[in-house]
């Protein structure tokens, strides 16, 4: 029995003043969910939304396992708790409201075209499981402290992912984009993003906006060119155990901005901006095989390299008060 149902029985026992409390507490929200042109569509209202999607993966040859959109605390789906999606190598869960979906991507795991997510207002959690998306994934999670979390999810074209203003966490685990461009934006606010075990042929643009935003990479492969911003306020990134084989470009902004890469490797042309603020820029056991620009910009910065003096070749470095490189001066 869905929350929706059972909210609406204990109401019909319950005193008008009772009912109003009750309804303050626990404020339902729904999540509707729809196929427009083969698009999977899941849309939030402006409550606090919590929706699983869960697609068959490649990962675990799992041929048999059903897809499904799943709502947990509170959400329910197209007022029900889950919706089944139904293809013809994915059967629909006994009992289940089923969507057709058309899964004849890429590979026979592939839903065909777009799955759109909107969280709305409210702080929702967003999760997409094992889903293979033979075109784009984009992930809205519109205002308020948003939760969204991928999971061996690939897409064959674009993934987008958009948090707005409040303070926003995005991980991004097990995750293989054997796709194009992978643009992340968390707007203003203290965001924390972690990508872990990615790869990216195509484009890669993370922004973090205004706040205390961190930035966590870990074996990740960028193909193309890689740029990250995280704006003004006192931000951490730490890129490790990673290959950036493109161009890249790394600005923190103003704030006191620490800035760690670690057991990486750079071959393409590369340029790292602290901004404005008291830097840290710290380098340890990595390598680049082409140049890279490195600004402190004002205030007091220091620039470090532990295990990775091979790098001073290449390095063009300016405004660093203290560190390595101010004494090689
Ligand atoms: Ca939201
Ligand atoms: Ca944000
Ligand atoms: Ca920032």
């Amino acid at each position: 029995m869905s929350f929706l149902k059972r909210s609406r029985k204990h109401r019909q026992n319950t005193p008008i003043a009772a009912i109003e409390s009750l309804e303050e507490r626990v404020l339902l929200s729904n999540v509707t969910v729809s196929i427009d042109d083969g698009t999977l569509n899941v849309r939030g209202d402006d409550g606090d939304n919590k929706v699983n999607v869960v697609m068959q993966s490649p990962f675990y040859h799992d041929y048999g396992y059903p897809s499904y959109v799943q709502s947990f605390n509170g959400t329910t789906i197209n007022g029900e708790d889950r919706i089944g999606l139904f293809a013809a190598n994915s059967p629909c869960i006994p009992n289940l409201v089923c969507f057709s979906v058309d899964r004849s991507g890429p590979n026979p795991f592939s839903l065909a075209r777009d799955l759109i997510i909107n969280g709305g207002n409210g702080n929702d959690t967003i999760w997409v499981f094992g889903a293979n998306l033979g075109h784009n994934l984009t992930i809205n999670g519109g205002r308020g402290d948003d939760s969204v979390q991928l999971r061996s999810t690939s897409t064959e074209n674009n993934l987008r992912i958009f948090t707005h203003s409040g303070n926003d966490r995005v991980n991004i685990l097990r995750g293989s984009l054997a796709g194009n461009q992978f643009l992340l934006n968390t707007g203003s606010g203290d965001d924390a993003v972690l990508l872990k075990w990615l790869e990216v042929p195509g484009r890669t643009s993370i922004a973090t906006g205004s706040g205390e935003d961190q930035v966590n990479i870990f074996r990740a492969e960028f193909s193309d060119r890689l740029s990250i911003n995280t704006g003004r306020g006192d931000d951490k990134i730490q890129i490790k155990a990673s290959e950036i084989d493109a161009a890249f470009a790394i600005y923190s902004g103003s704030g006191s901005d620490n800035i760690r890469v670690l057991d990486t490797e750079m071959t393409g042309t590369g340029r790292i901006d602290a901004g404005r603020g008291d830097d840290n820029v710290r380098f340890v056991d990595s390598t680049t095989t082409d140049d890279l620009s490195i600004s402190g910009g004002g205030g007091t910065d220091t620039l470090d390299f532990f295990r990775s003096h091979g790098m001073f070749d290449s390095i063009r470095a300016r405004y660093f008060e203290n560190g390595d490189f101010a004494e090689l001066l």
